[in-house]
């Protein structure tokens, strides 16, 4: 009879240790993963590295954060980064809307073509309702949005000519990523469009399998030093690409409140850090594009009449998509936009 009883408490202190973490332990586990689908060099790696750092410090090493650089958590395939997140593969990420878009739809709304003019209008975007509600959305979905951070406006490099006007782009095979908005935007501006992920197009670049690629300057083109392989470069601001430092609802849940402000605050202390980098330089006469020339590239910064004529081009792609987005949430933008 004593035997049977302590033979039940021994199996259920067991069961009880297997479904709870042990006392104390805070829900740490030795290492928690952080997925980034460019390499360590730029704004984008640095902060990724940053915000690991800070959280490391300021838990006094409980808190153990590896960035997993160039895509190795995903395999490859940048699209599935959400859904890794998910299902608690990966923990942490600071990741482009671009990727995550798939499985969030309204994620488009950075991408819908000639949209955002400016960082102004971006920042008043992600900070006000809509921002908030696109927050909301990817935590119904399972990721808790931290802090924005910035890959930055998408400019077009190419190999073959100066594109200033929709004949220039007429059958240019261009690189972009695995997300339909983008593969409609490129075809209705009379270009060929080719999925990548990221980790493969730079030996397309090199190989010139693709001619052109579109990636913002300070956390792409000058990292990856694109000049090796691009002559020319348009900036156009045609979409915007805001970065969204996000973890996995599982992972999130299993830390102390107090935890989560530590790592709250240290997601805004690097990507406050972050976004000054991706615009650094890129603000009015855009100093940064210096850069670009010294390398032997021919740069064309785009009036706002270029950009007119390319939109127009793009009209039935804000038709289609403002519906997949969400009516509601473009007529916010818009409002806040003054249009
Ligand atoms: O693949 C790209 O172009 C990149 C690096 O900008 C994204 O992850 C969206």
């Amino acid at each position: 009879m004593k035997r049977g009883f302590l033979a039940v408490v021994v199996v259920l202190a067991a069961a009880l240790s297997l479904s709870f973490p042990p006392v104390g332990a805070a829900g740490t586990k030795d290492e928690y993963k952080m997925s980034i689908v460019v390499g360590p060099k730029g704004p984008w790696g640095e902060s990724a590295q940053k915000f690991a750092d800070l959280v490391r410090e300021r838990t006094q090493g409980r808190i153990n954060i590896k960035c997993y650089f160039a895509g190795q958590l995903f395999a490859g395939k940048q699209t599935n980064e959400f859904l890794l997140m998910r299902q608690g593969v990966i923990d942490f990420a600071l990741a482009s809307t671009i990727n995550w878009s798939p499985q969030v739809p309204s994620l488009n709304l950075f991408a819908l073509p000639f949209f955002f003019e400016d960082y102004q209008q971006l920042d008043a975007v992600k900070n006000g309702a809509p921002g908030q509600e696109l927050f909301r959305q990817i935590e119904e979905k399972g990721v808790v949005g931290l802090a924005w951070g910035e890959n930055g406006f998408r400019e077009l490099t190419n190999r073959k000519h100066a594109v200033n006007s929709p004949e220039d782009l007429q059958g240019l095979k261009v690189r972009v990523v695995g997300s339909p908005i983008f593969i409609d935007t490129f075809r209705a501006l009379g270009a060929n469009p080719i999925n990548m992920n990221w980790g493969e197009a730079q030996t397309a670049f090199q190989q010139g399998t693709v001619d052109g690629q579109e990636n913002p300057v300070n956390a792409v083109i000058i990292p990856y030093q694109l000049w090796q392989v691009h002559k020319y470069i348009s900036i156009w601001h045609y979409a915007i690409d805001p970065l969204i430092l996000g973890v996995s609802k599982k992972t999130w849940e299993s830390f102390s409140a107090e935890d989560q402000a530590i790592i709250k605050q240290a997601a805004a202390d690097a990507c406050a850090w972050e976004v000054a980098q991706a615009r650094k330089g890129l603000e009015g006469d855009m100093p940064a594009l210096q850069t670009l020339r010294d390398h032997g590239m021919k740069v064309t910064v785009f009036t706002p009449q270029m950009r007119a004529a390319f939109r127009e081009k793009t009209r039935s792609v804000y038709d289609e998509w403002r519906k997949k987005i969400g009516e509601d949430l473009v007529a916010q933008a818009e409002k806040i936009l003054g249009r």
